[in-house]
């Protein structure tokens, strides 16, 4: 069985024509996208499809509504499998909540990770509410907390894109634009994972990762 996971490690184009090889390879591969990861900066932008609460890194980001009350989705997800000691420390630290498009850290409870980065994201209204700006800023408050708390990895779902409806394609282009013009500027984390919960998902963030290659 031939295994692409590990394509497109840097920006030299004999990486690049080995990044379009194994895509070809993946698809081939019974048409199931594989995992994908590009460098930018020294730091890996990585695409997996799975479960975020399963991440064994040291940060993992919650898609939080701005009452940090817990809801559905990831947001239950990673409640439940941390246990009440998350929900205790937020109610007592943030007991006005967290603004849309800002993130605040707790510590993990069960979870493998060292901490949880509550981000709010915007939920999606038409597109011209300032949904963009939002959704970007709430990646961005993430790695800057990774980066004050010494991560060298952080696992980021695709925040609003559930129960708050941003449409995929356009949430994939704007979180992956905020994540990689961080790391352009400022050189960490070392590891920025997407962990995207089906395949649909996999492939609108691929196809946007790709096109940054391509237009570099
Ligand atoms: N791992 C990875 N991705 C997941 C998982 C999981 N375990 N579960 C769902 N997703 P959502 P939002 C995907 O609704 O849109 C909550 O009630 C899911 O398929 O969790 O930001 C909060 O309390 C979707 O693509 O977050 C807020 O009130 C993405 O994660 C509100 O929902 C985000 O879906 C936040 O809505």
């Amino acid at each position: 069985m031939i295994d692409c996971r590990q394509w497109c490690e840097d920006y030299s184009d004999r990486a690049y024509q080995l990044q379009s090889a194994a895509c070809m390879l993946s698809l081939a591969n019974g048409g199931r996208r594989q995992n994908m990861r590009v460098k930018f900066a020294e730091c890996l932008i990585e695409l997996v499809q799975g479960d975020i609460t399963a991440q064994e890194v040291d940060a993992i980001v919650n898609a939080a509504n701005s009452q940090l009350a817990g809801g559905g989705g990831v947001d239950g997800a990673i409640h439940r499998v941390a246990g009440k000691s998350v929900m205790e420390e937020t109610n007592r630290r943030y007991p006005e909540g967290c603004p849309t498009g800002s993130a605040v850290p707790s510590g993990a409870g069960r979870l493998a990770a060292r901490s949880i980065f509550h981000a709010v994201g915007p939920i999606w209204r038409g597109g011209m509410r300032g949904e963009p700006a939002l959704l970007k800023s709430a990646y961005r408050r993430c790695l800057e907390l990774a980066v004050e708390h010494a991560c060298q990895s952080i696992a980021f779902p695709a925040i609003s894109t559930g129960g708050y409806g941003y449409p995929m394609d356009l949430a994939a282009e704007h979180s992956l634009t905020s994540v990689r013009d961080f790391l352009i500027e400022c050189g960490q984390p070392p590891l920025v994972r997407f962990v995207l919960l089906d395949g649909g998902a996999l492939g609108a963030h691929a196809r946007v990762l790709e096109g940054m290659v391509e237009s570099r």
